[in-house]
């Protein structure tokens, strides 16, 4: 992927503010070994292992793709969470089982809020449907990626590497810019029901 790509629509994404609507250019997860390996000529035997079968199929198809990723930081070591927009413009429809961020959270899951008689509270959900030719938003008061026991410092402006694993055995990493919380409350911004 391309980071710089990236930032670049979360930038345009930021200035159109929070009430607009999806950017529908959405950037794309290029495969960087498959490309550096095309400008190398005679370098056939490379090529052949870095487009082995094996390697290709952990990585996500083209056709699903990631936009507005963001972390919503709290002050005081409070857990962070993690909201983007999942598109799937395959024939089939994909699910997200799990996440990491090896380096920087030690600690990381799926979770959703619900409401219910005024009573906010989340829960950790096993999958994240995304259907085909669909998308899916993770976005405060819904799906979250739950971000607990940062290894080092987080500060808004930095930008977090998430991978995201499906159920298929594939996975995307997408970068993701820490902002502050300035939007709806989280749930984990109180103690009542921090996670356990
Ligand atoms: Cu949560």
């Amino acid at each position: 992927m391309n980071p710089s790509t990236l930032s670049r629509a979360l930038r345009v994404r930021s200035a159109a503010g929070p009430g607009a609507r999806s950017v529908p250019t959405v950037p794309r997860f290029s495969r960087p070994s498959l490309r550096a390996c095309a400008s190398l000529l005679g370098a056939a035997a490379l090529c052949a292992a870095l487009a082995s079968p094996a390697l290709a199929a952990r990585r996500a198809p083209p056709e699903l793709s990631v936009s507005h990723a963001w972390i919503r930081w709290l002050p005081a070591g409070l857990p962070a969470a993690g909201y983007l927009q999942l598109s799937n413009r395959s024939d089939k429809p994909v699910e997200l089982v799990n996440a990491d961020s090896p380096g920087y959270y030690s600690s990381v899951m799926l979770h959703r809020t619900t409401t219910r008689a005024g009573v906010s509270r989340m829960e950790e959900v096993e999958r994240i449907p995304v259907p085909a030719h669909g998308d899916v938003r993770l976005a405060p008061g819904g799906y979250h990626i739950m971000l607990l026991n940062p290894k080092r410092t987080i500060k808004p402006g930095m930008h977090v590497p998430i991978t995201l694993r499906f159920a298929d055995g594939r996975d995307l990493t997408a970068s993701f810019v820490v902002r502050k919380s300035n939007a709806a409350a989280h749930p984990g911004s109180t103690p009542a029901t921090t996670p356990d």
